[in-house]
Parts: C-alpha cells; structure tokens; sequence
C-alpha cells in the first residue's frame, strides 16, 4: 500500500469514529513525535500520532507463511567496504573488510548509554539469548517490497541484558557505513523489533546486512538498519543524519 492510500484510509478511518481532536487527547503521552516543531518534519506528527492513537503500542504486524517468501533485493549499502556505494565510510568500510575476512569472529556489538551494564557481545553471544524467527514484509520507500524469513534476538532481550536506566527513552543504531538511526522505546520493546543474524534460514547474507542487522517490522524499509556495530541508549532524542536529510525519523506503515 502506498503512502498516499494509508493516510486517506486513516482519515476516513478517524471521520468513522468522530472527532480527530478527541481522538488525539486519547493518547496524548505518545501523540507527539521528538520531532515536534520541525516544520519540515509535519508528516512525521501525522502518522506518529494517527498509529500510536489508533494501533495498540503492542499490535504486531502480519507474519507470513514460508510458501509466501519472495526474493530480495539487497539495497543501498550491500557491502560496506565497497567504496563506490552511497553512504560509503572510510574507515567504517575498512573495518568491516577486516572482520568480514574473519567471518565475524571478532565481530562485537557494543550496547552503551544509559544502562546498567554497558557492554559487547560477540555473535555467538546473541546466538546464545532468547531467539524469534519471524516471516514479514518489507516495504521501501522507493516502492517496492519483499517477503523474507528473519531470525534473531529480539531487541528488548538485550535491553534487558545490560539493565536500562528508567532514564532510557531512544535506543540509538551505528553501522559500518553512515547510517544511523534511533527508534523511541515503543518500537524498541515491540515484540517483532528483532536484531536479526539469520535470513531464510541462513547466516545473513552480506547484502543484507551481516553480520546483524535490526528489523523494525513496523516502519519502512530504511528503518531496519542493517551492518550494525553499535547501539546507545540515549535519555534524550538526537537527529543522527536522517532527519536533516529529509527522511521521516518516523515513517510506519
Ligand atoms: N546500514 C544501512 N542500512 C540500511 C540501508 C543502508 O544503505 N545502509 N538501506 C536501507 C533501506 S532504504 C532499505 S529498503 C533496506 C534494504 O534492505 P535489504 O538490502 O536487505 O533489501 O535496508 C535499510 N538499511
Ligand atoms: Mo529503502
């Protein structure tokens, strides 16, 4: 479904239930995007406030059956030591040639910021923590989408792990190229938030983000940030690139 045909269904949507601005006062701890004010940012607040008013903060997305799986292109970033890709980093990219040639033993995701017990943990680590394997749907912005099988850690099981501070509220992602990205803690708990290192059943493929990647289910494509290498927990929200840039910090679908 496009952009366009969501919102017009969620305003026939919230015209079927009455007043929009009673609506809004319903969920006001969460009506309001960090991005607030940002005049760039207006749809931001549209779809922020119509989905955590009218979708349960818990509500899961659709998952699939095998026999649905499709293919999939790898976009953007697929592989980060490349440096004729967009959002190339130097010595981002370096690094990741060294632990790609060591098929990631030396790999570690660091978890820092405001929690209890900052620390890294290697794959096999992860491999070790609860474990979710999910079938869902991947939508890009630029218009396509795909189906794929992810398995991994869900985020909330790490979060757990190193012990937020009740000061946490955004949970923010770094790769080996120049994206990143934060999510607010509604979808760093949801359930299908998952920090993925299998794909149909597989390692997960370089171009797809190996070798962990995040699966936000409920945002678009770009939100599942892919060659992770470390994530902050942050007490406050920063704009990390994307917003300056002219891409919704919150884009759900
Ligand atoms: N680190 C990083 N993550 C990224 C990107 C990227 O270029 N670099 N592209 C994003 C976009 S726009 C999409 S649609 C998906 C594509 O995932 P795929 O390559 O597995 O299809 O990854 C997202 N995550
Ligand atoms: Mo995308």
């Amino acid at each position: 479904m496009n952009r366009k045909g969501l919102v017009i269904s969620r305003r026939g949507l919230i015209g079927g239930l009455g007043s929009t601005s009673a609506l809004m006062l319903t969920g006001c701890g969460e009506s309001q995007p960090p991005t607030y004010g940002n005049i760039l940012r207006m749809g931001d607040n549209l779809t922020y406030a119509m989905q955590r008013t009218l979708l349960s903060s818990a509500a899961l997305v659709r998952e699939y059956d095998r026999s649905e799986i499709t293919s999939m292109p790898a976009t953007g970033t697929y592989d980060p030591a490349r440096t004729d890709l967009g959002n190339h980093d130097p010595q981002g990219g370096r690094d990741y040639a060294v632990m790609r040639k060591g098929e990631f033993a030396d790999w570690r995701l660091v978890v820092e910021g405001e929690v209890e017990r900052p620390g890294s943990f290697s794959l096999a680590d992860l491999g070790r923590m609860q474990r979710r394997t999910q079938i869902t749907k991947h939508s890009c912005e630029e218009g396509w989408s795909a189906i794929a099988e992810w398995t991994g850690v869900p985020l909330r099981a790490v979060l757990e792990a190193v012990g937020m501070r009740p000061s946490a509220r955004y949970v923010e992602f770094y790769t080996f190229d120049k994206i990143a990205d934060s999510l607010d803690m509604i979808d760093a708990l949801h359930p299908q938030t998952i920090l993925a290192y299998g794909m149909n059943g597989r390692a997960l493929p370089i171009g797809h983000g190996a070798p962990l990647r995040l699966r936000t289910e409920r945002q678009i494509g770009y939100k599942s940030v892919k060659y992770l290498r470390r994530i902050v927990v942050t007490d406050r929200f920063n704009d990390l690139g994307n917003i300056k840039s002219g891409w919704a910090w919150y884009n759900g679908i």
